[in-house]
């Protein structure tokens, strides 16, 4: 109980869901039988905090179901081609809810779907919400699985960027077990031109795409190292970051930009162009993993 305690004022906790969205709700009156002394049994009037819940109602529950051992959980969304998972819980209160990962996910109608889950006959009550999670990024690759669509081209020396296990440099890659790397194994050539080639990555109508990436770097400083290009679809140069690449990481590093406008709006390709001098002084080279590109 808050202010206006009184020595005789007894309280109760209750929860309730209101059947409908309400807004402007300032206090509750609750009525009964037996209690106060105004009309119609008044007992009394209290002020409500009201929480914001998710910044808004981005998914609706039209029904749900229950029966057979199988629960059955309806909704729209205002934001249909985002990824949504349902959720589960002990408590509307709790602050632990659990993906339910084997619900199966179906179109029920034009713009309204349906969770399903076998999960009921393992509680005697459970909360379930679905969730509306944020669109995925334009682009992503952590060099794990294939790395479809990455391209090398060497203009001059023996030793191209490679996507595999970094055994030198850094000794690992930044996520999983692969990245690409100057050299795997070893310190990078002379006299090398060698560009690491992202697949076309469409950024029509993306307003300001963001690229994002994890390098490690140890070239001499200044002398040597890589350069971040963009090419459009016939391999031509329309941005370039004014930096280079270049010196000693001493560690991962995140790096991020906003794509240059001169690349945005279009089909593009990622380049990383790494160039060293004729002599014999050379480094671990560059190490790259987990690139991103999000809007
Ligand atoms: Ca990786
Ligand atoms: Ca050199």
């Amino acid at each position: 109980m808050g202010e206006g305690q009184t020595e005789n004022a007894t309280s109760a906790i209750s929860e309730f869901v209101l059947d409908t969205p309400q807004s402007g709700i300032n206090g509750i009156r609750i009525v009964g039988p037996d209690g106060g002394t105004a009309s119609d049994g008044f007992i009394g009037i209290f002020e409500l905090e009201v929480e914001t819940y998710s910044g808004g109602r981005a998914v609706d529950i039209t029904s749900i179901t229950a029966s057979d051992g199988m629960v059955g959980i309806s909704f729209v969304s205002d934001e249909p081609d985002n990824p949504h998972i349902l959720e589960r819980s002990a408590s509307l209160m709790s602050s632990s809810w659990q993906e339910v990962t084997d619900a199966v996910l179906s179109m029920i109608a034009a713009d309204e779907w349906q969770f399903t889950t076998d999960r009921l006959a393992e509680d005697s009550a459970m909360c379930y919400r679905v969730r509306q999670l944020p669109p995925p990024p334009l682009f992503e690759e952590d060099f794990e699985s294939g790395a479809e669509g990455w391209t090398v081209e060497t203009v001059m020396g023996d030793t191209p960027w490679a996507i595999g296990e970094p055994v030198s440099g850094p000794g690992t890659a930044y996520s999983g077990t692969m990245a690409a790397a100057t050299q795997l194994d070893g310190n990078y050539g002379p006299a090398l031109a060698s560009s690491l080639r992202s697949p076309v990555i469409d950024l029509t109508d993306i307003a300001r795409p963001r690229l994002r990436f994890w390098y490690w770097l140890n070239v001499p400083d200044g002398e040597e190292g890589a350069q971040l290009r963009y090419l459009n679809t016939d391999g031509v140069v329309i941005a370039q970051r004014e930096a280079i690449f270049t010196g000693d990481s001493a560690g991962w590093q995140a790096f991020n930009e906003v794509i240059p406008a001169d690349a945005r709006d279009q089909a593009i390709i990622i380049e990383l162009r790494f160039l060293t001098n004729e002599d014999d002084t050379v480094g671990s080279g560059m190490v790259v993993d987990d690139f991103l590109i999000e809007d």
